[in-house]
């Protein structure tokens, strides 16, 4: 399996995370890349590759123009400003509020914030764009000899909607991987996500698309992050109606229900027969994970790589979350080897 990965993403790096009233030291951190590039290394994986340059053609299909227009100037915006901190959103555009993009920087953070707990910092587009291409390079490098590749994406994705960033999240890799294979000639990717948290911009981005079928397991959203999207009800919209599938489950959930979950997708993934399948691969389902309170352990990532892996598929991982850091790179490379071992 090639894997990819960039040293950008230690460009984004913030001090601080809203977490519990406080600015802690974000879950989000530099050194989760680190022990995967270690599991990677150590395991049979090798060194991984630095990614070719991001194509914005793909990246414009997935976020809006005025979106990407923001994120790359946010920082110079908020600096502009004389403020000291790193850029948070303070004022966001709730219920009967006007939706349009204000010119102030305080005003176009909350415009376009999905979640406030995430900063932007000097850095955070480029390693954005270097975390982006990594899940693009994976998407070029899938062909009839190369059934599967990893990107070690940092920071994260799947909270990222077309105009909206948060939860650790900038640009939607995986969407951008998705987006990739069907410029490549494919017509039909299942995206499955597997990170404890309800991927909420990747359902936002395709909810009225036929091309994508999307199935994320997580944490219900009456107890979980991101609260405001992941019931299973939400089924898609106009074209997109039957491609949008969510298996919410409730606090506590271990692999016996996690795997019925996965079970169910995986047979409407082989139902759906798709030319390609990306996995928004988080590994914060895991037991231990500080913010999350799924029960899996070490082993069941072994178990549903493998799972995964018998749908012969050509297939994208693209990493998401995960934040019992020291624990990350063994779950990660886990799911791989079970992916491979079939
Ligand atoms: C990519 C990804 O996994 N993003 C997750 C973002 C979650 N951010 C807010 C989580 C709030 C959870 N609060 C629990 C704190 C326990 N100390
Ligand atoms: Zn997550």
């Amino acid at each position: 399996m090639k894997t990819f990965a960039s040293p950008d993403h230690a460009l984004h790096f913030p001090k601080g995370e809203l977490s519990g009233g406080e600015l802690v030291r974000p879950y989000e951190c530099p050194e989760r890349w680190d022990y995967i590039m270690l599991a990677l290394t150590a395991g049979q994986f090798g060194a991984p590759e630095a990614p070719q340059p991001l194509n914005m053609q793909v990246v414009n299909k997935i976020h809006s123009s005025d979106y990407l227009r923001f994120l790359r100037s946010a920082w110079q915006r908020w600096q502009a400003e004389g403020f000291n901190g790193e850029a948070l959103p303070t004022v966001v555009p709730a219920r009967r509020m006007q939706q349009r993009e204000p010119e102030h920087i305080d005003g176009k953070l909350g415009y376009f914030a999905m979640a406030i707990e995430t900063a932007i910092t000097s850095g955070t587009w480029q390693a954005a764009c270097s975390s982006a291409a990594c899940a693009q390079s994976a998407a070029n490098v899938i062909n009839t000899v190369q059934r599967s590749a990893f990107a070690l994406c940092r920071p994260p994705g799947h909270h990222a909607g077309i105009d909206l960033y948060g939860g650790y999240c900038f640009l939607n890799n995986a969407a951008i991987a998705a987006q990739t294979l069907l410029d490549n000639g494919a017509s039909r990717i299942a995206l499955i996500d597997v990170d404890f948290h309800h991927g909420n911009g990747t359902q936002d981005i395709f909810y009225q698309r036929d091309d994508v079928l999307f199935l994320s397991l997580h944490g219900d959203p009456v107890y979980a992050f991101p609260h405001f999207l992941g019931y299973e009800d939400e089924l898609g919209e106009g074209n997109g109606v039957g491609f949008n599938v969510n298996y919410p489950m409730m606090p506590g959930s271990a692999y016996d229900i996690w795997s019925v979950a996965l079970d169910d997708a995986i047979r409407r993934i082989a139902h759906y027969a798709p030319d390609a399948l990306v996995v928004s691969l988080g590994v914060d389902t895991f037991e231990q994970d500080p913010i999350s309170f799924f029960k899996l352990t070490a082993e069941n990532f072994t178990q549903y790589g493998h799972a995964l892996g018998k749908l012969q598929l050509p297939t994208v991982f693209v990493m998401e979350g995960g934040y019992a850091v020291k624990n990350i790179g063994t779950n990660t490379c886990n799911v791989l080897r079970g992916f491979q071992d079939i």
